[in-house]
């Protein structure tokens, strides 16, 4: 009988229980799920970032962290962390990113707000451009970035991406490199962000890089905190050079109440809920990756430790 252990928090040990219990008896698996146990019985570790385990030396049987997260920065760079890691591929945050984007683009791309809020009831018969007039640029082509860019096209948005290696999205038009980034922000008139936090990622959005995009373009940063230059965005936004900011994900959170974010016109703030890992679905590309691993079959959705993600 296998023992998982799961280290995700507390608090969504009895969301995950009944779904993590059901979906390992689906995959033919026995096994006792735990949250806690002596450290060298535990066979796999569900992990999510937050709970007490951050030592995972004295995992010795350890065969595989499977994080129920789809960003690792947390954990990936720790040094005591010698298992195989796998991150989250859930069809159903996937859906919730896909949902969260479109969404926002559409709120933009309509110019909703002007209707929304509207005190002088003026009568601003101005309409929209369609879709096809409103090029949008996704950095990352990732499980995310390319739900959300084929979403996009599907609903008529010329859509770039941009990602690290070179990509083909049918429907989309990819780019990647240094040259590619220069592209990719020259023509998005709404510019949403996907990347992982990596070293390599950290202020990928700057100042001359935000000076790259059409004036008055929109950003919306359901990726990473840390992808955007915080003083270099709130400059850009009070320079004109940028229309408005959509933020759900920032360097310390919950964001601190005095950063200016929360004030500015420019900025609205979602508190990281663009995209929740699901419980059920979650539950089962855990006990996927289980089976996978009993079975000597490669793990899905393996971090590569040297790129971060
Ligand atoms: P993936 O790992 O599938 O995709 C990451 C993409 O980013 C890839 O296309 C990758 O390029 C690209 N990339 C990475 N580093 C670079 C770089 N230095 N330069 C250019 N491109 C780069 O991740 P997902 O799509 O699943 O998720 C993306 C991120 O979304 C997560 O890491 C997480 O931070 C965030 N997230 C946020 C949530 C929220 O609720 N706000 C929920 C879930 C995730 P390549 O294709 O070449 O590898
Ligand atoms: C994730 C997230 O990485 O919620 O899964 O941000």
């Amino acid at each position: 009988m296998l023992t998982v252990l799961f280290a995700a928090g507390a608090a969504r040990w009895p969301t995950y229980e009944p779904h993590l219990r059901a979906a390992m008896a689906e995959a033919g698996l026995a096994a006792r799920l735990v949250t806690d146990c002596a450290p060298e019985q535990a066979d796999y570790i569900v992990f999510a970032p937050g709970g007490d385990l951050v030592d995972f030396t004295p995992y010795t049987r350890c065969k595989a962290v499977l994080s129920l997260w789809a960003g690792v920065e947390k954990i990936v760079g720790n040094q005591t962390l010698t298992q195989p890691l796998c991150r989250m591929v859930d069809p159903a945050l996937t859906a919730g990113m896909v949902e969260w984007v479109a969404g926002h683009v559409l709120r933009h791309h309509l110019g909703m707000d002007r209707h929304i809020v509207n005190p002088g009831h003026r009568w601003d018969a101005l309409p929209p451009p369609l879709a096809a007039e409103r090029p949008v640029t996704i950095l990352g082509m990732g499980e995310l970035g390319r739900a959300c860019g084929q979403a996009l096209a599907a609903l008529g948005f010329p859509v770039t991406g941009w990602s690290r290696s070179p990509r083909q999205v049918p429907g989309l038009r990819c780019l990647s490199g240094d040259d590619g980034l220069a592209q990719a922000l020259a023509c998005g008139q709404i510019v949403v962000t996907l990347l992982p936090a990596t070293p390599e990622t950290a202020n990928l959005l700057d100042a001359a890089r935000l000076a790259l995009l059409p004036r008055g373009a929109v950003v919306l940063n359901p990726g990473r905190g840390t992808v955007i230059d915080d003083a270099a965005l709130l400059a850009a936004l009070d320079s004109g050079q940028l229309g408005h900011a959509t933020l759900d994900v920032f360097r310390v959170e919950p964001l601190p109440q005095d950063h200016p974010f929360w004030a500015h016109p420019g900025v609205t703030v979602t508190p990281h809920i663009a995209a929740e890992t699901r419980a059920p679905s979650a539950s089962r590309v855990v006990a996927e990756n289980i089976r996978r691993s009993e079975a000597g079959e490669p793990l899905l959705y393996l971090v590569d430790r040297a790129r971060g993600y």
